[in-house]
């Protein structure tokens, strides 16, 4: 069942080309550009084309995982609904037809008839999928209940620094505080049976400017975490790789000022700034810090489902935040703390909250960090 892994490499190659061509196709790239938020939406349909674009992405895998194996059909879900309303007011849902003619038929009329746009989104999405060389995959032998799986995609995490679109070539400690590199591509599977995350696919579309050709290099990181299996695309040294002093955090901009003051308290720890869920949880994996600790509920499902997957491979996790301040300061309940796929946090939810990842976070890759940040919490009583 490598092969269900390797599809999911394979897509989220795809996503992220999808998401390069957008941005550097001039017949999108002024939809994009225009598609701001709010008032600046652009008059020709309703929705934002940043969202076309996230629905593509998301009907893309959802074909052609759906087309290979049947039985995840009903079981792949994403941020986005694939309604879009053109301004005749005809409600469209957008999916891949089964030509790529058909396809760019269906997206000229969400696009009022902006062919050229259509042709060039149809052309991308209906491309043979590369085949993945990569031989960690290939020596694995996963035996996957499949009829159990669900997946939760966001199809381009951080809208912001996406639509921005800079790049930010000076990265501290190997993290980059916002540009085009915080944007990922986010690919998770769980268990439904447990709620757990079982295989997690992140792509960095724009990971590496090649100032020669001024072409973006992407980047596919993966991690299963099943039965007794335990494997990703890091390098073996990357597993090995010890702890450093101080304790290092990633934060988002709108962190907290206790949370910052608690881990630089005594100099015990320092933090820094990055835009984007997945592109945080991303710079853990990579262990460019010990962590990323996050606050209020303002991720989701979908944020989460992938970079905890690959997480889990390599001994770390992600947890509930106020659940694991429960554990007491020696985090003896940090398993029990880890965020669920399967069902909501409560069933008492603000609009569009439902999938919201609502007592905040800590993503971990060394269990020893998680108890350190949750000690350091607590005697800040936080
Ligand atoms: C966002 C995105 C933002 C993040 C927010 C996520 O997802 O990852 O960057 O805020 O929590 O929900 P922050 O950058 O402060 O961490 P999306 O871009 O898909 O809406
Ligand atoms: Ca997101």
């Amino acid at each position: 069942m490598a092969e269900f892994l390797k599809l999911l490499i394979s897509l989220s190659e795809k996503a992220a080309n999808l998401a390069r061509v957008i941005r550097s196709e001039h017949a999108l790239f002024e939809l994009l550009v225009e598609e701001k938020t709010g008032d600046a939406k652009n008059k020709r349909f309703v929705q934002d084309f940043k969202t076309l674009a996230d629905v593509l992405i998301q009907e893309m895998i959802k074909h052609d995982v759906s087309e290979k194996f049947p039985e995840m059909k009903e079981h792949i879900y994403g941020e986005e609904s694939n309604l879009f309303t053109n301004t005749l007011g005809e409600s469209i849902a957008v999916g891949v037809q089964s030509t790529q003619e058909e396809t760019a038929q269906l997206l000229g009329k969400v696009l009022d008839g902006n062919t050229a746009a259509a042709n060039i989104l149809a052309k991308v999405i209906h491309q043979e999928l590369d085949e993945v060389k990569d031989e960690k995959v290939d020596k694995l032998v996963l035996e996957l209940d499949m009829e159990n799986f669900a997946i939760w995609i966001d199809p381009i995490d951080s809208t912001s620094e996406y639509i921005k679109g800079i790049s930010d070539n000076v990265a501290e400690n190997g993290v980059h505080s916002c540009g085009l590199e915080c944007s990922t591509v986010l690919i998770g599977v769980y268990d439904r049976n447990t709620g757990l995350p079982v295989i997690g696919v992140i792509n960095q579309p724009f990971a590496q400017l090649d100032k020669t050709t001024a072409k973006w290099q992407g980047r596919p990181i993966w991690g299963v975490c099943w039965k007794d299996i335990r494997a990703n695309s890091y390098s073996d040294g990357h597993d090995s790789q010890e702890r450093k002093s101080p304790l290092a955090v990633v934060l988002s901009s709108s962190e907290q000022e206790n949370i910052k003051s608690a881990v630089a308290a005594g100099g015990k720890g320092r933090y820094q700034y990055a835009s984007g869920a997945g592109y945080k949880a991303l710079c853990v994996s990579d262990k460019l810090v010990d962590a990323y600790i996050l606050s209020k509920g303002t991720t989701f499902k979908w944020d989460c489902c992938a970079p905890h997957a690959i997480l889990t491979s390599m001994g770390g996790g992600i947890v509930d935040l106020k659940k694991a301040m429960q554990c007491g300061d020696d985090g003896a309940c940090l398993n029990s703390a880890a965020i669920h796929y399967d069902k909501p946090d409560s069933n008492d939810y603000e609009p569009g909250q439902k999938w919201a990842n609502s007592g905040g976070m800590i993503a971990y890759w060394s269990e020893d960090a998680a108890k350190e940040i949750l000690k350091l919490l607590q005697t800040h009583k936080l």
